[in-house]
């Protein structure tokens, strides 16, 4: 094959072509410059010579081109990763908050108000109707509640130690309510002895308080009975007898006498008490200064009648 080619290939002389051709055109040939009658031949080796060349190319080209396709797939892979992670985060955050922030806000608020609300309305009107119930007297045997309380006696139990004598009648006359042997109030332990600096002695309830004071020559002695109410001991000297009587409003007087101590007392409700001292140098007033409704009248009764004269 390559030899036929070669044979073929071989540029024909003037004298070749002109072995059958006229002797003029020979001449013109010989005349023309040879690139008109052998232009094609070599032409067509530079074409191949193109071709080859412009092959090689292009294979070259295809060869990068492949090998930036090959190589080009990394930057893809790394966009991929992206939106894998990003919807990853997205469904987190949604399904930790509303099971969380639920479940938290509603028991806590319900549960807090309710029984806060209900417990504090309700004990609040009970206290209301115990306050005048101090002064009451529901078994009517002369003690009134705050005094069933300070004896702990029964309040609904006129006698509370069963010995036939009602609970105010056994405090008046300084006797225990509590004791159907007939101990006094002293000896229960339910009042206390005390000497005052007023030169005389007296005894009242052991839960309350003895305040003692002197003043302008007044010696008082206050005992508080822890309910609002106070009862007070005051040392006056004689002359000011009359002045102290007229401070009461001149009120009528009444002799009195307990326990061989001789004295005198107000026609009021709650009698104010005076005593006058043996040398009659001195004298000693005991009121109860209560409210509208008086808690201890028959505790003040059985104070009165502790009075003693001496240390
Ligand atoms: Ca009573
Ligand atoms: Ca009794």
């Amino acid at each position: 094959m390559f030899g036929k080619k070669k044979k073929s290939d071989a540029q024909p002389t003037v004298a070749q072509a002109g072995a059958n051709i006229a002797p003029d055109v020979v001449e013109q040939i010989r005349v023309m410059p040879e690139r008109f009658y052998l232009a094609p031949r070599s032409r067509s080796n530079k074409t191949f010579l193109l071709v080859g060349v412009a092959v090689i190319v292009v294979g070259l080209l295809t060869a990068v081109a492949l090998a930036i396709w090959k190589f080009g797939p990394a930057p893809v892979e790394q966009e991929a990763p992206l939106p894998d992670s990003s919807p990853a985060l997205t469904p987190t955050p949604e399904a930790t908050v509303p099971p969380i922030a639920e479940p938290t806000v509603a028991p806590t608020a319900e549960p807090t108000i309710a029984p806060t609300v209900q417990p504090t309305e309700t004990p609040s009107p009970s206290p209301t109707p115990s306050g005048p119930s101090g002064a009451s007297d529901e078994d009517n045997d002369g003690l009134s509640l705050d005094e069933e309380r300070l004896y702990t006696t029964q309040p609904t139990v006129s006698d509370s130690d069963g010995d036939s004598y009602s609970d105010g009648d056994e405090i008046r006359k300084g006797y225990s309510p509590r004791d159907p042997s007939g101990r006094t109030l002293v000896a229960d332990g339910l009042f206390t002895a005390v000497a005052t600096s007023g030169g005389f002695r007296w005894a009242f309830p052991t839960a309350w308080l003895a305040q003692e004071s002197t003043e302008g020559g007044v010696a008082t002695v206050r005992l508080d009975t822890k309910t609002g109410e106070t009862m007070v001991a005051e040392r006056h000297p004689m002359s000011r007898l009359s002045t102290l009587l007229q401070r009461w409003g001149n009120p009528q007087v009444l002799e009195f006498s307990a326990n061989g101590v001789a004295g005198a007392r107000t026609a009021d409700a709650i009698p104010r008490y005076y005593f006058v001292t043996p040398d009659k140098s001195a004298v000693v007033a005991v009121t109860y200064a209560t409210g509208s409704s008086p808690s201890f009248s028959a505790t003040f009764e059985a104070i009165i009648g502790t009075f003693r004269w001496g240390p």
